[in-house]
């Protein structure tokens, strides 16, 4: 089952909870966001404002506890270059331990990984070209190209979603309750 749809189930047993209990139903607690990281799927995502190199920015993410992210379908990535608005972001896979073998952030040994390669890449251009981007002149900003580690681009940080307790109001509908933020 696809994060989206764990997201969605996970969402609609809460709110069947709420509607079919017969208990007061407060403080239910459900997966969350803290502004200003975007839920997308089961996970939650910002994109850093300042440009960084590959090691920087993989850093930059883990300070604000999360890690760099690497797309594993075509709607992730898609999701990704939106939130670029076509500035040049990582995407948080290195060949470096060995050239032409790409290792991306949640991957493991032996599985296939997901990639984007826009056309005629990965190159590694002039034998230094180790590290990825999404890159906003190929096709929509939704390809990917190998790159030096060394250029500056932004950060798509990826956490887990944390618990918030929810009320439901007069009608039915559920609502943060301000006291658990
Ligand atoms: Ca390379
Ligand atoms: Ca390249």
């Amino acid at each position: 089952m696809s994060r989206a749809k764990v997201g969605i189930l996970v969402s609609f047993v809460i709110c069947l909870c709420c509607v079919t209990s017969s208990t007061p139903c407060n403080r239910r607690h459900a997966l969350h966001c803290t502004a200003p990281w975007k839920k997308w799927g089961g996970s939650c995502y910002l994109i850093t404002q300042k440009p960084l190199t590959y090691d920087d920015a993989r850093e930059a993410c883990r300070r604000l506890g999360a890690k760099m992210a690497a797309p594993r379908s075509d709607q992730e990535n898609d999701f990704l270059a939106s939130l670029a608005q076509g500035s040049v972001i990582w995407v948080a896979c290195t060949d470096r331990r060995q050239e032409g073998e790409w290792e991306c952030e949640g991957s493991q040994d032996g599985q296939g990984i997901y990639t984007n390669w826009g056309k005629g890449e990965p190159n590694d251009y002039g034998g230094r070209e180790d590290c990825v981007v999404l890159w906003p002149f190929y096709d929509l900003n939704i390809k990917w190209n190998d790159v030096q580690c060394k250029i500056a681009a932004r950060a798509v940080c990826e956490r887990s979603p944390i618990g918030s307790c929810f009320t439901t109001n007069n009608e039915g509908r559920l609502e943060v309750d301000s006291s658990c933020l």
